[in-house]
């Protein structure tokens, strides 16, 4: 494993930012950071991988994190290059397919609660042994500082600055936190950014509107990655300091986008990441052009987030939408 200049591996490929022909279709060029290609299938190999390396220098003998998935592929995978064991929790909703990649990973899988508030709740406790060492999926500044570089890198790999970045936040809101975090590093603070979501888990949205955390009573989209009932606090903090919309999509809107991307590009993501794309191929860009939000858009740059929960079948079935 090649060596990331500290003497330890690195973990973290240097993602291609690719210019969209087929997304762009003359309106707006689109660009798209493929964090789809991390090794473990998602953006949050970046955040997690950075906190597990930090985590071992400090002694740390073991890891447990709960996951919707993707974050639980990520601990397993820097386990398994660290050399070190770990216990992932997955909620019930979790599919078979990334329980099973989990475990390939050579983590111990545990499959506990319907809803990944209650996975965590369980994981904190195993948690307590000495050098047992938990790993938040999205609500920790090591996580954050991780996730960060896409964005420098971005800004290096593209020939113009974007005139907006649109990620799926939602979840935790810790891929938000790190993309601002890195805007910021950039140099980008005036550029705003798009936080998409699925309605049934507009988490993030909730909370802005509200100028407070909310708890979602339920998750009722099938965008499962994106399940968490409330999103951190330093998301919501940066919705006060950066020009962040809240912009939602149907399921429908979502998985079409998925679908549509594969024919495109030719690569699954998750609904999670498809919530970004669908910014793209759906009307969420003039309507918030509209809506007075956005001015004139020349360039796009989209965080492709990513995600192993899917499956041909999967999107053949639209996730069951039509049934
Ligand atoms: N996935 C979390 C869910 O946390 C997990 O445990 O894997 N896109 C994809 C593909 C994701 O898997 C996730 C979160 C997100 C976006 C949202 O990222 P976040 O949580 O950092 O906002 C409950």
């Amino acid at each position: 494993m090649a060596d990331s200049g500290d003497g330890s591996p690195d973990l973290v490929i240097r993602t291609p930012c690719i210019h969209s022909i087929p997304m762009s279709k003359g309106r707006y060029s689109v660009y798209l950071k493929l964090e789809n290609l991390q090794i473990p299938g998602s953006f949050k190999q970046r955040g997690i991988s950075h906190f597990c390396k930090k985590a071992v220098k400090n002694g740390a003998t073991r890891f447990v994190c709960a996951s919707g998935g993707n974050a639980g592929l990520a601990v397993a995978y820097s386990a398994h290059c660290l050399n070190v064991p770990a216990t992932i929790v997955l909620p019930t909703t979790t599919p078979d397919l990334v329980a099973d990649k989990v475990r390939d990973m050579g983590a111990i899988v545990e499959v506990y609660g319907s809803v990944w508030n209650e996975s965590n709740e369980y994981a904190q406790k195993l948690a307590t042994d000495p050098g047992c060492v938990y790993v938040h999926p999205f609500d920790h500044p090591d996580v954050w500082e991780g996730h960060s570089p896409m964005i420098t890198e971005a800004k290096e790999q593209m020939p113009c600055c974007p005139d907006v970045v649109v990620t799926s936040v939602v979840g935790g809101g810790g891929l938000l936190t790190g993309v601002v975090q890195g805007m910021w590093s950039a140099g980008w603070k005036d550029i705003p950014v798009i936080a998409m979501e699925t309605e049934g888990a507009e988490s993030y949205k909730k909370a802005v509107e509200a100028g407070k955390l909310v708890t979602l009573p339920a998750i009722t989209s099938v965008a499962k990655s994106l399940g968490s009932l409330t999103v951190c606090a330093a998301s919501l903090e940066k919705s006060t300091q950066h020009k962040i919309y809240p912009a939602l999509v149907t399921d429908e809107q979502a998985v079409g986008a998925c679908i549509k991307f594969s024919e495109d590009h030719r690569m699954l993501v998750e609904p999670a990441c498809g919530a970004s794309l669908a910014a793209v191929y759906s009307d969420v860009i003039p309507r918030l052009q509209k809506e007075g939000k956005l001015g004139n858009v020349d360039s796009i740059l989209v965080i492709v987030c990513g995600g192993s929960a899917v499956t041909i079948d999967k999107l053949q079935e639209r996730y069951g939408l039509q049934s």
